[in-house]
């Protein structure tokens, strides 16, 4: 019988090793970074005013801290009380940031030598209610207290009224906290620590494009997991496109025959699934099913979506069945997204097809249509639609631009060309979410960090109530040039900067101050510590070589 040893028979390994060796290199450039944080403290005296930097990303919106340096103790016990003590949700994320916190001890390490000074995690949540939707309380209170005289064990407690402000809480604690190679223990440093915290913007999102390359479950997981580190809170899930289906849709089952292979589809467990594993992260997934352009994919399945051979989008708008299907779709994925937004897309909209296909061209003239009618016509029929399921519709911005006064009130303008359309959108009484590609679009690789970070979802707009409709911004991951592979990598770590600017008070993160970017080179050491693919912050090759 042949000899079988798994490790040696399995290239897999040799790719696992490769990646511990990266891996650990990672760890090695981030260690100095951790010993520079505490050089850099002990020069600055520690904690004690504007000079000294603190590596929470995003900034919270106010903190106190001290210059005592804490051991915690890997056994670290969970103690939850309040209305919300039995959440699940708490629990999990208590048990995910262990691990990540402690990744580098055990419980058997060090030995019995130390005494930790933190031992206990009190966290308290108000409310049980956990229902997760746009403006839900992200607000929490952190205070890691000091040994001293008084008590001589200190405490961890994170207070919040809901969840989700916990969850919020938990990343902020696990950020405090760095692996301390000398002693080989976790050191939360320049405590004592009072923190409270609370995001200026509700809605936080980053946009992933399941169409143009399909990405499996286990990367969107990923994603979702670094989102919830920067503290982004919606995932904008662009599941199809023009290029392919790859959703289940029970009542019309012949879509996903859209999709590029059999083994590059989402099931409706799988969707479900992805929600679910958003919501144990305090994170919303708003579903787009963009109409009625980008949609050639759903004649695959359906070819008399299609108005002719030879043009296949925007879908046919002279059939009934178009919007039979376009209901069906939405009724099967309202069971999936319980999420109060849905976006309807209704971008790049190209109605020549529609004017240059007989059978449709004669229903605009029965009609006394033309086409920019019938893009009006299709778009507010699909919103119609949504609004009958009980969900708020957002449409990318050129359905303001075209028809502003004929939208439903309730329309969630999603900007994307330029800047312009939020102070006019805002200014007519519309909510606005800001995406400007010219910084806000990460496939965009030339956008260099600092012109995402110093973007603003309030440019352009004075008056406070009007600021008040901007529900906040997406950072947009379009699909065409990203896949598995490196789809993270352009993610961040400029999403990251996006995210503060979503989180932290404007004037906290706006001054061009030199603190940001060595926090944010911090924040990308934490990430790929993590296991997060994040590219570096800058492009060295842009400097001038060493000489
Ligand atoms: N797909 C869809 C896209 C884009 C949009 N909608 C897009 C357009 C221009 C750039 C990047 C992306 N690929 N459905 C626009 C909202 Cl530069």
């Amino acid at each position: 019988k042949k000899m079988n040893i798994p490790f040696m028979s399995n290239p897999q390994s040799y790719l696992l090793l490769v990646l511990l060796i990266f891996s650990q290199s990672q760890i090695i450039r981030c260690r100095n970074l951790v010993l520079n944080q505490q050089q850099q403290q002990f020069n600055n005296g520690a904690g004690d005013g504007d000079d000294s930097l603190t590596y929470i990303w995003p900034l919270p919106r106010q903190h106190t801290s001290g210059n005592q340096t804490l051991t915690v103790n890997p056994n670290l016990s969970l103690v939850t009380s309040g209305n919300g003590s039995n959440s699940l949700i708490v629990s999990e994320a208590f048990d995910r940031y262990k691990k990540i916190i402690f990744k580098h001890t055990s419980s058997k390490l060090p030995g019995t030598g130390i005494d930790y000074d933190l031992n206990k995690l009190s966290v308290v949540v108000h409310s049980d209610n956990e229902e997760l939707q746009l403006g839900v309380d992200e607000s929490y209170t952190l205070m890691v207290a000091a040994t001293d005289k008084l008590s001589i064990i200190g405490e961890i407690t994170i207070e919040a009224d809901s969840v989700y402000g916990a969850l919020r809480g938990l990343e902020t604690l696990s950020q405090l906290c760095a692996f301390d190679y000398g002693t080989k223990s976790v050191k939360l440093y320049n405590a004592p620590w009072y923190i409270q915290d609370k995001p200026r913007f509700k809605y936080r999102g980053l946009m992933l494009d399941t169409s143009r390359h399909y990405l499996p479950m286990e990367i969107i997981k990923q994603v979702i997991e670094s989102m919830s580190y920067a503290k982004l809170n919606v995932l904008h899930w662009h599941i199809i496109d023009e290029e392919s289906f790859p959703l289940e849709v029970p009542t019309y089952p012949n879509l996903w025959k859209g999709a590029y292979t059999k083994w590059e589809r989402y099931t409706v467990d799988d969707a479900s699934e992805i929600v679910n594993f958003a919501k144990m992260r305090g994170i919303n997934v708003m579903a787009e099913v963009d109409v009625p352009g980008h949609a050639e994919s759903w004649g695959t399945g359906y070819p008399d979506l299609w108005p002719s051979a030879s043009c296949k989008e925007p879908l046919d708008v002279s059939k009934n069945f178009t919007f039979d299907l376009i209901s069906g779709i939405l009724s099967d994925m309202r069971k999936i997204f319980p999420f109060e937004l849905f976006h309807l897309g209704g971008d790049e909209v190209h109605t020549d097809c529609w004017t240059s296909t007989p059978h449709v061209n004669q229903w605009l003239q029965d009609q006394n249509m033309t086409g920019k009618d019938a893009y009006k016509y299709f778009v507010l029929r699909a919103q119609e639609i949504a609004v009958a399921l009980n969900w708020t519709p957002v449409n990318w911005e050129e359905t303001f631009n075209s028809f502003p006064e004929s939208l439903n009130n309730e329309t969630v303008v999603h900007n994307w060309l330029g800047s312009g359309v939020c102070p006019k959108a805002v200014a007519k009484g519309f909510r606005c979410i800001f995406s400007n590609q010219g910084v806000w679009y990460l496939d965009h690789l030339d956008v260099p960090w600092d012109s995402v970070y110093y973007a603003d979802p309030l440019e352009g707009i004075t008056d406070s109530s009007e600021q008040k409709l901007v529900l906040g911004g997406e950072v947009c991951m379009w699909g065409e040039t990203a896949d598995a592979s490196n789809v993270q990598q352009t993610i961040w770590p400029r999403a990251a900067a996006a995210a503060e600017r979503l989180w932290s008070e404007a004037d906290s993160a706006s001054s061009r101050n030199t603190s940001v970017l060595p926090r944010l080179e911090y924040f990308r050491c934490l990430l790929t510590r993590r296991g997060v693919q994040a590219a570096p912050v800058q492009n060295f090759y842009a400097r001038s070589p060493p000489t």
